[in-house]
């Protein structure tokens, strides 16, 4: 073990104050380590000198034996007094520079950094690793930082890889934890560049079972996420076969989980049922882990109705509880830019959970793309100015930012890719796709729900082919935007009172009736649709 040369994987920062009652500090360290930390950090706030260096002592005699470093938050002292391998300093306690001076070049020395301009200093500094963070909210620190989500730990990575800190190991900190560390891991990272680590408190040291938590955490760490998919086949492929895909996904029958808004819940029941899958209405909290866990099965989340006094907590529960088996979810932000409430809300959501697919109208991308954008009502609004190179240049930072396939709806729906290309994740150069699928009508805009349902047909389609997501939500769009358009059709005929053009009654009732026929149409029929990028 030396300076450049020590696993951060899975670091362990102490807290004495939150272990459980009845459980001792040392057991709970212990513990942690026996089942896979990689590196402590012992934090003591609270505690006099003799004491830390007591403490630190008995640490340093486990982390010896299992033959991984000690690192002492902030003092100086006590790191030299017990020899321990390293000092980890925040922004306020002692400049890394002096800190290297007093212990030597040996010595691993870690920073916290919580802004690029931290960054840029530790690099400046020569410091070994940087603490990223906060991540998420966490209640272990008392004087909290803002929660900078995974897109801010790509600016710090980003910095560190392009302003020569490339050599500078990394950990994410502040709320990470076993439901969300392949998110955070999936997300945080960028081309060239990933991070070696996360470092967690509470959900090592407040655990019951500190063993079993370490276990897990480790097992997630080094585990591919289940959501994650490697649709890297040359671009010609992700047209093909669409009407034999929609035979499979009826044949198949994947039971798709909604909790979506009051407003769309019949009429999303029934296009779900007109593509062969079978909905599921459900907000009971007590079923969701249970639905998780049951084989083709996905969840479509739709934010449309915020009123349940519980909404957030179910939406983030529901979203855990499909990641951590590995059942898709499509997520639909309605009217996400609306009010302040619901930006805030819809922040919340993107950093709870991993959505395999974010569906919206251009305002609503916009929203999730961080676009400054006040939505009128649920509305896209006047957006008629945007050209097709701004929307899909926000669908792309959308699509990056969370890692997931961004899919615009509109007059025609823009699919793009959010995973980089290449054998691995992290070491390719992003060439991200984008594919625009025509189709569909304008009467669409005149039936309540026909927006929100393609999220229930691609959640079937991903559900259905779980491996190829993106070839899945293609095929989804593409089998709900010919439909549109041939519904629409044959929705003119002369009746009653309403003479031209297509009327939404009978577009309703077509719509359902062509979804449901889909899949015996002639593949030679359907046509091709366009790509536009990789750029
Ligand atoms: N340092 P948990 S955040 C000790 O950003 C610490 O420097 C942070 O605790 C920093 O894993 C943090 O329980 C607390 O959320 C992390
Ligand atoms: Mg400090």
């Amino acid at each position: 073990m030396n300076r450049s040369d020590f696993d951060l994987s899975i670091y362990l920062v102490t807290n004495a104050e939150m272990v459980p009652e009845g459980l001792s500090f040392l057991d709970q360290v212990r513990k942690a380590i026996d089942n896979g930390a990689t590196t402590i950090q012992l934090r003591e706030k609270n505690i006099e000198t003799r004491d830390f260096i007591e403490r630190a002592s008995q640490v340093h005699e486990l982390t010896k034996a299992a033959g991984i470093p000690l690192i002492i938050n902030d003092r100086v002292d006590v790191a030299l007094a017990v020899d321990a391998e390293g000092v980890h300093v925040g922004q306020t306690d002692m400049p890394v520079p002096l800190v290297r001076k007093l212990v030597g070049e040996e010595k691993i020395i870690g920073v916290s950094t919580g802004k690029v301009e931290e960054a840029r200093q530790a690099i400046k500094d020569g410091a070994d690793y940087v603490g990223i963070g906060i991540v998420y909210d966490t209640k272990t620190k008392d004087h909290k930082k803002i929660p900078f989500g995974t897109l801010g730990i790509r600016e710090i990575l980003t910095v560190l890889l392009n302003e020569g800190g490339a050599d500078i190991k990394t950990c994410a900190i502040g709320g990470v934890n076993q439901t969300n560390v392949q998110k955070v891991l999936y997300q945080g990272s960028i081309p060239g560049k990933k991070l070696d680590g996360v470092a967690v408190v509470s959900c090592i040291m407040a655990q019951e079972n500190a063993a079993e938590a370490t276990r897990v955490l480790v097992a997630k760490f080094h585990s591919h996420a289940p959501w994650l998919s490697d649709d890297h086949r040359a671009d010609n492929e992700f047209f093909s076969n669409v009407t034999e895909k929609a035979k499979t996904v009826a044949d198949t029958n994947p039971m798709i989980h909604h909790i979506t808004n009051g407003v769309v819940k019949n009429f999303s029941a029934n296009v779900t049922l007109a593509v062969g899958a079978s909905p599921i209405m459900s907000e009971s909290f007590q079923e969701f882990e249970e639905f998780a866990r049951l084989p083709t099965t996905g969840l479509v989340l739709n934010t449309g109705t915020q009123s349940a006094e519980n909404f957030v907590q179910m939406v983030i529960d529901a979203a855990k509880a499909y990641n951590a088996t590995g059942n898709p979810i499509v997520f639909d932000p309605v009217g996400c830019g609306a009010s302040e409430m619901r930006k805030h809300r819809t922040r919340l959501f993107l950093d709870a959970g991993y959505f395999t697919v974010i569906k919206g109208n251009v305002s609503e991308i916009l929203t999730v793309a961080g676009e400054a954008n006040q939505m009128r009502g649920v509305d896209t609004g006047d957006l008629s100015a945007l050209t097709e190179e701004a929307i899909v240049a926000a669908a792309k930072r959308a699509a990056l930012n969370n890692r997931c396939i961004v899919v615009v709806t509109g007059a025609v729906d823009y699919v793009v890719d959010g995973i980089l290309d290449g054998a691995n994740y992290y070491d390719s150069q992003p060439t991200q796709r984008v594919f625009k699928v025509q189709g569909g009508s304008s009467i669409m805009g005149d039936v309540t729900g026909t927006g929100c349902s393609l999220g229930s047909v691609i959640a079937a389609y991903i559900t259905t082919f779980p491996a190829t997501p993106l070839e899945a939500t293609i095929a989804a769009v593409h089998h709900y935007k010919y439909v549109g358009a041939v519904a629409a059709r044959r929705s003119t005929t002369p009746n009653g009172i309403s003479s031209t053009g297509p009327r939404p009654g009978s577009f309703m009732s077509n719509f359902l009736d062509d979804l449901y026929g889909f899949r015996t149409q002639e593949e030679s029929k359907v046509g091709h649709k366009i790509l536009i990028g990789p750029d």
